[in-house]
C-alpha cells in the first residue's frame, strides 16, 4: 500500500495561524511522488472516460464512484488538518475536478464559495486545492486576495456566462481597488496543494498554456451545519447522483443517520 501523502506535510499551530489570518495557506509538501504518479493515472482516466456532456472542468462528485478519490479524500492527515480548523465531528461532501486543457480551458469569475452554495452552511473546513500539474498564471491557476475572506459577503451579481458550475460573480467595481497588486496566484508544482477558506473571494484565468492544467478541490463541513441536498451528475454517464454528506471522523452529533462509505467494502 503507497504513501499517498508526502512525509513532509505538516499542518501544525502555525500554519493553522497563518491560514486563519490570510484565509489560504500553500503547501511545499502534499503529495508523495507515488501518490501523484497514481492520481494522475486516475484523472488521464476520468478525463478521457467523461460523458460528452461533462466539461473537463466540471468533473464533480467524482468520490461517489472512484474509490481513489475517496481515499485520497478521506487521508487521516488531511482529516487531522480539517480537525484542527473545524473539531472533531466532520463531514466530507464534495470534490471536483477541474481539468482545463491547453488553450481551451475556461476562466472561472471571481466569486466566494460559501456564497455559491445555498444549502449548505456552518462550521466549513478548508477547500483543498491540489494541483496534479505544474500550475502558474498562465496556464490558468487560482488566485486568491490575502485576508479578503476576512471582509464577509462580497457584492455580487448573476453572471451572464454560460458556467456550469460557478453561477455568481461578485460585483468586479466593488473588488480591492489594488486587485492586480494584492492579488496571489497559486504557482504549485505537481503535487502541492494550498487551502482556502470557504469565504475567500477567488478566481481563475483560461489556460493559454501548452500543457493541461488539472487540480481537484476537496470541500468538508462539521455534522451540526445545514446540509442541504442537490443532484451531481455521474461524470461517466450523466446519470443524476445525490449529494451525501459523508461521517469521516466523529460522530453524527444530529442523529442523521449520516452514511460512512460510499461503496460497499
Ligand atoms: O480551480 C479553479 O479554477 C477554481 C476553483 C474554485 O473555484 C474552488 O476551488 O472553489
Amino acid at each position: 500500500m503507497i504513501s499517498l501523502i508526502d512525509d513532509r506535510f505538516a499542518y501544525g499551530k502555525a500554519e493553522h495561524e497563518r491560514y486563519v489570518r490570510d484565509g489560504f495557506h500553500v503547501f511545499d509538501h502534499f503529495l508523495s511522488d507515488d501518490g501523484l504518479a497514481e492520481c494522475r493515472t486516475g484523472i488521464d482516466r476520468m478525463v478521457e472516460q467523461r460523458h460528452p456532456e461533462i466539461a473537463p472542468d466540471a468533473i464533480i462528485a467524482t468520490h461517489l464512484v472512484e474509490r481513489w478519490v475517496w481515499q485520497l479524500a478521506t487521508q487521516p492527515k488531511i482529516l487531522d488538518m480539517i480537525e484542527r480548523q473545524i473539531g472533531p465531528n466532520i463531514t466530507f461532501w464534495s470534490s471536483h475536478l477541474i481539468a482545463k486543457p491547453p488553450h481551451t480551458g475556461r476562466p472561472v469569475p471571481w466569486h466566494q464559495d460559501g456564497v455559491e452554495w445555498t444549502n449548505v452552511n456552518g462550521n466549513f473546513g478548508a477547500s483543498v486545492w491540489i494541483a496534479f500539474d505544474d500550475v502558474d498564471e498562465a496556464s490558468g491557476t487560482m488566485a486568491v486576495i490575502p485576508g479578503g475572506h476576512a471582509r464577509g459577503e462580497l457584492p455580487r451579481i448573476r453572471n451572464q456566462e454560460d458556467h456550469d458550475v460557478f453561477k455568481w460573480d461578485m460585483d468586479p467595481g466593488e473588488l480591492f481597488p489594488n486587485l492586480d497588486e494584492v492579488k496571489v496566484y497559486y504557482n504549485l508544482k505537481a503535487g502541492q496543494a494550498a487551502i482556502h477558506d470557504v469565504m475567500m473571494p477567488h478566481e481563475s484565468g483560461p489556460n493559454a498554456s501548452d500543457q493541461w492544467r488539472r487540480a481537484m478541490v476537496f470541500r468538508y463541513i462539521a455534522p451540526d451545519g445545514e446540509l442541504g441536498g442537490s443532484t451531481y451528475y455521474d461524470y461517466r454517464t450523466n446519470e443524476p447522483l445525490p449529494r451525501a454528506f459523508f461521517l469521516v471522523r466523529g460522530g453524527d452529533v444530529n442523529g442523521l443517520g449520516l452514511p460512512r462509505h460510499p461503496f460497499d467494502e
